[in-house]
């Protein structure tokens, strides 16, 4: 089989970011639109993918593609050796104990889901609690309001501060009530950039007796992120946020629990032995991935992970903050804009209004400027309604983002605010 390919940016020194090599890694930020030059500041919808990524997937169908776990013929064996290669890929980004602890699945939201569904059929009854906050993602709020149309369980929600910050002491009280069965948290907003005290969110529900199931999405893509010094039971991400294709996701879950847990979807590659009468499934993982999964894509969110990791999380984070503070001090200067989310922890993203411009007119007008950003409520409707107001225009950063697109957008910014005056 084929190496997967690894990239120039692969050997960029941890101490010295070439950032020029690392954009050059990127085809599609070469590109012009509007005639102007791609400023993609669109990185926590979805980021852009190095050309290791691009070529590990082509790689994989001009060379060695076939079905996994089945064929007896080489082209599957070498598909089922890569597949399961980016399992341990992604156990080792994670620091799982275990392989059998990687599930992979379509994305975060089916990761959420697959918890939802399988632990919480399990695991609550009627008059039961689930504990979000009040910053997710609508990923983390309507499979856990499906879990309690289903059962009977009451939702709950931890509030959080102006500046975008949880309320610990109403995160505990609420804990506390004696029926909260699960705690689920976002480890980033992706509304407001905020990085939650993670690790002490988990330590105060199992200090309850709570198991915790966090939403990554938003984290593995700007900091390192070790599963078992974290001690969550459950942590979900997406591949297409941290440099992988679209179509992947994980679900790294402790290896008790996803034990007990009955499987999510029946099908193949799942089974032990079916018969008419009774099925005996598979052991772990497998048991939680039914039917043929995103061969490829599992493929190449390892190779994004080789890619990632090469960099070094430091590196990423160092960068994507000065990224942020050089924003954030740039756009204060506009009158009339309002930043929505000033936790003091956050990750590299600003959401913000502008008085008399409509986000969508925002996101418009930069786009003509080349400028690509997200407007609209960011599928965390509940976030928009905490602070009155139906949108925000959200610029967010990757690695491969200059202190010169910061520039571009500012300048941007200051035209709409003209335009708007
Ligand atoms: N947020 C954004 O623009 P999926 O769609 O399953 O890959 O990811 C869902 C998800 C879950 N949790 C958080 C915190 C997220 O930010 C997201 C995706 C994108 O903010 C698309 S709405």
């Amino acid at each position: 089989m084929n190496a997967p390919l690894v990239s120039s940016a692969i050997s960029v020194a941890a101490s010295e970011l070439d950032l020029a090599r690392i954009r050059a890694d990127f085809p599609i930020l070469r590109q012009q639109v509007h005639g102007k030059r791609l400023v993609y500041l669109d990185n926590a919808a979805s980021v852009q993918k190095p050309r290791a990524v691009i070529d590990t997937i082509s790689t994989c169908y001009s060379d060695y593609y076939a079905n996994i776990h089945r064929g007896v013929h080489l082209m599957s064996e070498r598909s089922t050796l890569a597949y399961e290669r980016a399992r341990e890929k992604v156990r080792d980004f994670l620091n799982a104990a275990s392989v059998e602890e990687i599930i992979f699945t379509r994305s975060a939201t089916e990761s959420i889901n697959l918890v939802a569904s399988s632990f919480g059929g399990m695991a609550f009854k009627a008059g039961d609690e689930i504990l979000i906050t009040g910053m997710e993602h609508h990923s983390n709020i309507v499979p856990w309001q499906l879990l309690c149309e289903r059962t009977g369980a009451v939702l709950k929600v931890a509030p959080f501060t102006d500046a975008g910050e949880l309320i610990l002491e109403e995160y505990e009280r609420l804990l506390d009530s004696g029926r909260v069965k699960l705690a689920a948290l976002v480890h980033i907003s992706n509304a407001l950039g905020t990085v939650n005290p993670i690790k002490t969110l988990i330590e105060l529900a199992h200090a309850r007796g709570i198991p915790v199931l966090v939403d990554g999405a938003q984290a593995v893509p700007h900091l390192a992120v070790d599963v078992r010094a974290l001690d969550c039971d459950f942590y979900a991400f997406s591949s297409h946020k941290i440099y992988g294709p679209s179509g992947v996701g994980v679900l790294y879950g402790k290896k008790a629990l996803l034990e007990a847990m009955p499987p999510y979807q029946g099908g193949g590659d799942m089974i032990r032995i079916v018969t008419f009468e009774k099925t005996e499934f598979a052991d772990l993982p497998n048991k939680f991935e039914a039917g043929t999964p995103n061969i490829a894509g599992v493929i190449g969110l390892g190779a994004a992970l080789d890619w990632l990791t090469a960099i070094g999380l430091d590196v990423v984070a160092a960068h994507e903050h000065e990224l942020l503070t050089y924003t954030t001090a740039q756009i204060s200067e506009i009158p009339g804009l309002k930043i929505m989310g000033t936790a003091r922890d956050k990750a590299a993203l600003v959401a913000f209004t502008l008085s008399g411009a409509h986000p969508h007119d925002i996101g418009t007008i930069l786009d003509r400027e080349g400028i690509a950003i997200r407007a609209g409520h960011h599928c965390a409707q509940p976030v928009m309604q905490r602070y009155g107001v139906p949108a925000t225009a959200r610029a967010s950063f990757a690695i491969y983002n200059t202190r010169d697109e910061v520039d571009a957008l500012v300048a941007a910014l200051w035209k709409v605010k003209e335009l708007f005056a």
